[in-house]
């Protein structure tokens, strides 16, 4: 249960950092089944296992092998796993999730960001609603720590205010998922690094403008990520990262009736590569070979 000053601290600043309560057990199975997909990782040269959208699930950061396996992605592991079904759709997150944005919240898509020692991916700046635009923005995205996190492991960084901001995520006509590079230097005098405890939990509002740096450290830095949205917010383009559990109702009750809000949209457009990495942080990762 968040107090109201915790939910007022979500609207003012945009991001919300407490523990989630899930007991050690839940954390431990979303752990134990990462570390299985880790090493299964090890077994595979290039992305793998299709999904929906044709795309694949286990995405691979340039240079890995299978001596220093460089998994950097899983999309939707709640689509092949209940230990992430269940922290993910009926939890003591689920239920902060409808405080924030609720009461009644749908799941719109999760994914698993991994940051091995050595590995080089670093996320640029940029805002969640562009990937998904919605007919209104009480949408969040979650983050749950499944390490400890600090800024020499590459935590995420978020703009405190910056939600309440419009940036383009497109150049020179195409969609590239990250805002102008010139603008950085303001974002990291403006950011502030979300570090905590394994189990702790970020709730960032889905304009909030955020990024994260490489792993410099021996420590590993995985992050559970999920998208919720509130029932009557419903989808303008086709999800970025699809999965048949899009749309789920997780508390609350039904509705066909969408809510808009009076704003104007820029609309994404589909991208070939298999995770947002392949536009924006292949460039990082290519430099680090
Ligand atoms: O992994 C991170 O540090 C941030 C993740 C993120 O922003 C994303 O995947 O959209």
């Amino acid at each position: 249960m968040l107090s109201a000053s915790q939910i007022d601290e979500f609207r003012e600043h945009g991001y919300l950092v407490c523990p989630s309560d899930l007991s050690q057990d839940a954390v431990g199975g979303l752990l134990s089944q990462l570390d299985a997909w880790i090493e299964d990782s090890r077994c595979h040269e290039t992305n793998y296992e299709l999904m929906m959208d044709g795309k694949a699930r286990f995405d691979l950061e340039p240079g890995h092998t299978s001596e220093h396996p460089k998994l950097r992605r899983v999309a939707n592991p709640a689509d092949i796993s209940p230990a992430y079904q269940q922290v993910l759709w009926d939890s003591s997150i689920t239920d902060m999730v409808a405080e924030l944005v609720g009461p009644s919240i749908k799941f719109h898509h999760c994914k698993l960001n991994i940051k091995l020692p050595g590995m080089a991916t670093v996320v640029r700046y940029h805002q969640d609603h562009p990937f998904d635009p919605h007919t209104n923005d009480d949408m969040l995205t979650m983050l749950l720590l499944l390490d400890d996190m600090s800024e020499a492991n590459g935590c995420l960084k978020i703009v405190p205010g910056s939600h309440r901001e419009r940036y383009t995520h497109y150049r020179d006509g195409k969609f590239v998922g990250e805002i102008d590079p010139a603008l950085y230097p303001e974002f990291d005098r403006r950011a502030v690094p979300i570090t905590g405890r394994v189990g702790d939990v970020c709730f960032m509002h889905t304009w909030a403008v955020h990024g994260s740096e490489s792993n410099r450290s021996s420590a590993p830095r995985r992050l559970l990520i999920c998208d919720y949205t509130a029932a009557d917010a419903f989808p303008l383009t086709a999800p970025a990262v699809p999965s048949p559990h899009t749309g789920r109702l997780l508390r609350g009750t039904p509705t066909r009736t969408a809510r808009l809000i009076a704003t104007t949209i820029e609309l994404d457009e589909p991208y070939a590569a298999d995770s947002f990495f392949g536009i924006q942080g292949d460039k990082d990762a290519a430099h680090a070979r």
